[in-house]
């Protein structure tokens, strides 16, 4: 008797795990009798968001950060969303880092998605993948995503936690506020904190954060996470907020590492105890109940159209014999009853 899909994944076989985002990517049909099977053993993972502008060392530091937690003996899943490249696989992010001491740790899985553009497609895909992940046991997601467009940052946000790394010399004072990036930092990591002006860099972020709070942004610094509120579920939680720390690191050194995932634990516990991590879960749901809903409507909708139907509307619009508005009201009748 050959396991089923789903037991293959709960017992984290890596195979089984590339085979099923495979067919998630290919929008295959059998891939969501296997989600359905999966998805009663999700919700456990911590899903860590990386983010940046590109080359600031953001795979560097995903492979440097999935060491440390090894050593800290939890197993660690890598997602690495490329926008522009055509393959998936691996291929992307094995050229990019050196891990090859990882992708042969049973506790290690390494997966690179490749973005398609088009309407949430995408965005859709990466949640399930994330299911598969999350199913298969591993502790900590880290999904890596360059941050140049929406659609990243839409990828991004499904994270618990969100790092946005800068580098020195990269248009300081610009580079974060792109993409509503600067929003959506948990933490910010300042990596190549072997290069000139980091320290410029450090003080254009700390000043950037304290606008953003108008208090003064209070700000934590390499190491120092004692300062990081960690209330007590009864003494008033709610009103508690994350001082968003800006940590140093130089990820080809392995340096500041250390720093980065005691804070991201932090984060966690953070989200734990102001019960903020049930929000943002009840969040992400909400909205991928809307993206798969609208997707399915869509897709009902268009395959009871006859076949030249949409070509049509279209001349009619190329055309100025109708407005767009006119258009969804023809077709909604055509496929009313
Ligand atoms: N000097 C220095 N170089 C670094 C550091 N971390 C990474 N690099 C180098 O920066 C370049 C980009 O690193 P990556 O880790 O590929 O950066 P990335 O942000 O993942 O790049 P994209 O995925 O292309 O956006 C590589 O040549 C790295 O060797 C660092 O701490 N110091
Ligand atoms: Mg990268």
């Amino acid at each position: 008797m050959t396991e089923s899909v789903a037991t293959q994944i709960l017992a984290r076989n890596k195979r089984a795990i590339a085979r099923l985002i495979t067919q998630i990517e290919n929008k295959q049909p059998e891939a969501q009798a296997a989600l359905s099977q999966l998805y009663p053993h999700t919700g456990q993972a911590h899903l860590v968001g990386i983010t940046g502008a590109p080359g600031t060392g953001k795979s560097s530091l995903v492979g440097e950060i999935a060491k440390a937690y090894r050593r800290r003996e939890k197993t660690v899943a890598i997602l690495a969303v490329d926008p522009s490249s055509p393959f998936s696989g691996g291929a992307v992010l094995g050229d990019r880092i050196r891990m090859q001491d990882l992708t042969h740790d049973p506790g290690v899985y390494i997966r690179s998605m490749a973005s398609r553009g088009g309407a949430g497609g995408l965005t859709w895909a990466v949640d399930d993948a994330l299911k598969v992940l999350d199913a298969a046991g591993f502790n900590l997601i880290l999904i890596e995503t360059v941050g140049a467009g929406q659609n990243e940052v839409d990828i991004v946000k499904t994270a618990h936690t969100i790092l946005v790394v800068e580098a020195p010399g990269l248009g300081d004072d610009i580079q974060a506020i792109k993409a509503g990036i600067l929003e959506i930092a948990d933490i910010f990591v300042v990596n190549k904190a072997d290069s000139p002006n980091v320290e410029r860099t450090v003080s254009v972020l700390q000043q950037m954060l304290g606008m953003s709070r108008g208090f003064g942004g209070q700000m934590l610094h390499h190491g120092k996470l004692m300062a990081v509120e960690s209330p007590s579920p009864s003494a008033g939680a709610r009103t508690s907020s994350w001082q968003i720390p800006v940590l140093k690191t130089v990820a080809l050194q392995a340096e500041g590492i250390d720093a980065v995932v005691d804070t991201i634990d932090c984060h966690y516990q953070h989200l734990k105890t102001t019960g903020e991590l049930v929000e943002r879960n009840r969040t992400r749901l909400t909205d991928e109940l809307q993206t798969v809903l609208q997707a399915e409507l869509l897709r009902r909708l268009l395959a009871q159209l006859p076949s030249d139907y949409l070509a049509e509307m279209m001349t009619g619009l190329v055309n100025k014999n109708l407005t767009p508005y006119e258009a969804v009201q023809r077709i909604l009748a055509e496929t009313a009853g």
